[in-house]
C-alpha cells in the first residue's frame, strides 16, 4: 500500500466510524495501539530512476540503494535502468507516478531536460529526491540533491598535479595534457572538465584536446588511440573517471609506450576520478594510474536519513555533499589545500587495496 492510498483507506475507515457513530451512538471508537503500530510500519515503496550501468562507480550506486531500501526495513524499492537515455529515464518517472509509489528518486544522465515530468510529479504529489548528479530545474521541484561537489573533484585533481610537477621540477609548458571527458552535460564532466580548465588557465599547462568518452571503458580505449594517433608528445591523460582510464591504459600499453609517473623517463601519467574499487586501488599500486580522486557511491543511508525525514514531516537540506578522499600512488605530494581546507592524500598500499571490493 501506498502513502496516498494508505491515507485514502484511512479518510474512508474515518468517515465509516463518523457515520457509524453518528448512526449509532456508539462510543467514539480510537485507532487501537496495534492498528497505529501497523500505520506506522506501512511499505514505503520508492522508484528509482538509475541513469544506466555504465561503470563500476554506477553498479556501486544501485547496490548502495539496494543495500539500503530492503522489504525487511519495510521499504519496496523499484528500480528502473535508464541505459544512459534521458527518455528512458523520463518514461520510469511517469510509470512511478501511475504506479502511485511513495518517493521518486532520481540519477540524473545530464542536467537538462527534467521540469515537465517533475511537474507531473508535483501535481501527483509525490515527493523527488535528486542523487549524484544534478538538475537545471526549478528548485520547487525537487526536496533535495545528495551528491559529489565535481568542481571540487578537479580543482583537487588539479592542485595535485601542479605540486607535483613543481616537486618533480617539471616545467608547465613542457605538459601536454589530453582529456577524456564524461557523458557530456553531467555534472560529472561539468565539474571535471571546469577543473582542468581552471589549472590549464592558471598553469599554463598545453591543453592538446579534450572529446567525450562518456565514462565507459570501451569508449575511453577508443579516444585514447584516437589522441594517440593525432599527439606524440601527450605526458598527462586526464581520465574523468576510472573506467576511461582503465581502457585507456589498455590503448596506451599496446601502443608501446607506458604509463607511469615518470613524466622526465617518458611515462605517460594516468590521472582519474571514482576511486570505488580495488581493481582502481590496483591501477594506482602499479602506477598504473598514478592519482585518482575519489566520488562516494554509497548514497544509499544517505538517501534514506532524507526519507526518514519527510516520513517524520521534517524538511531535510536542500543540497548536501558526500565527504570523499583522493588517492596516488605515492607520497610524492603528501597533501593538498584549497581554499583554507586541507586535503591528506591516501598513499596506495595493499593494506589500502583491503579496503574495497
Ligand atoms: C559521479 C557519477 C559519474 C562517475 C562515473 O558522481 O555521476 O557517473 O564518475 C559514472 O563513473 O558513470
Amino acid at each position: 500500500m501506498t502513502r496516498k492510498n494508505w491515507g485514502k483507506g484511512l479518510l474512508s475507515f474515518v468517515l465509516i466510524l463518523s457515520l457509524g457513530i453518528a448512526g449509532c451512538g456508539m462510543k467514539k471508537q480510537t485507532v487501537s495501539t496495534d492498528e497505529k503500530r501497523e500505520n506506522s510500519q506501512r511499505e514505503i515503496v520508492i522508484g528509482f530512476s538509475q541513469l544506466g550501468a555504465e561503470s563500476d562507480w554506477r553498479s556501486a550506486n544501485t547496490q548502495s540503494m539496494k543495500e539500503t531500501f530492503t522489504s525487511d526495513k519495510g521499504y519496496r524499492l523499484i528500480i528502473e535502468d535508464g541505459q544512459q537515455q534521458q527518455a528512458n529515464q523520463i518514461m520510469a518517472i511517469r510509470k512511478f507516478i501511475q504506479q502511485d509509489v511513495d518517493y521518486i528518486v532520481l540519477a540524473p544522465v545530464t542536467e537538462t531536460g527534467w521540469d515537465t515530468v517533475l511537474e507531473e510529479a508535483r501535481e501527483a504529489k509525490i515527493p523527488v529526491i535528486i542523487v549524484d548528479r544534478k538538475v537545471d530545474a526549478d528548485g520547487s521541484l525537487y526536496q533535495c540533491w545528495v551528491g559529489s561537489d565535481f568542481n571540487l573533484e578537479g580543482k583537487k585533481a588539479v592542485e595535485w598535479l601542479h605540486q607535483y610537477l613543481v616537486s618533480k621540477d617539471i616545467p608547465d609548458n613542457e605538459v601536454n595534457i589530453v582529456d577524456i571527458q564524461g557523458t557530456i552535460g553531467a555534472s560529472a564532466q561539468i565539474g571535471r572538465t571546469n577543473g582542468l580548465l581552471e589549472g590549464v588557465d592558471k598553469y599554463g599547462w598545453n591543453l592538446l584536446d579534450m572529446t567525450v568518452g562518456d565514462f565507459t571503458q570501451a569508449k575511453g580505449r577508443e579516444v585514447m588511440e584516437d589522441f594517440l594517433k593525432k599527439y606524440d608528445n601527450i605526458n598527462v591523460v586526464y581520465c574523468e573517471n576510472d573506467n576511461e582510464a582503465f581502457g585507456a591504459i589498455e590503448a596506451i600499453e599496446d601502443s608501446g609506450k607506458k604509463v607511469g609517473s615518470d613524466i622526465a623517463a617518458g611515462d605517460i601519467m594516468v590521472i582519474s576520478f571514482d576511486a570505488v574499487t580495488k581493481n582502481t586501488m590496483k591501477h594506482i599500486l602499479q602506477d598504473k594510474i598514478t592519482f585518482a580522486a575519489g566520488c562516494n557511491p554509497h548514497h544509499g543511508p544517505r538517501v534514506e536519513a532524507v526519507i526518514q525525514q519527510l516520513e517524520a514531516g521534517k524538511k531535510p537540506d536542500k543540497y548536501s555533499f558526500v565527504e570523499e578522499r583522493i588517492y596516488s600512488h605515492d607520497a610524492t605530494v603528501p597533501s593538498i589545500e584549497l581554499n583554507g581546507t586541507n586535503y591528506p592524500v591516501t598513499v596506495v598500499t595493499k593494506d589500502t587495496m583491503e579496503e574495497f571490493e
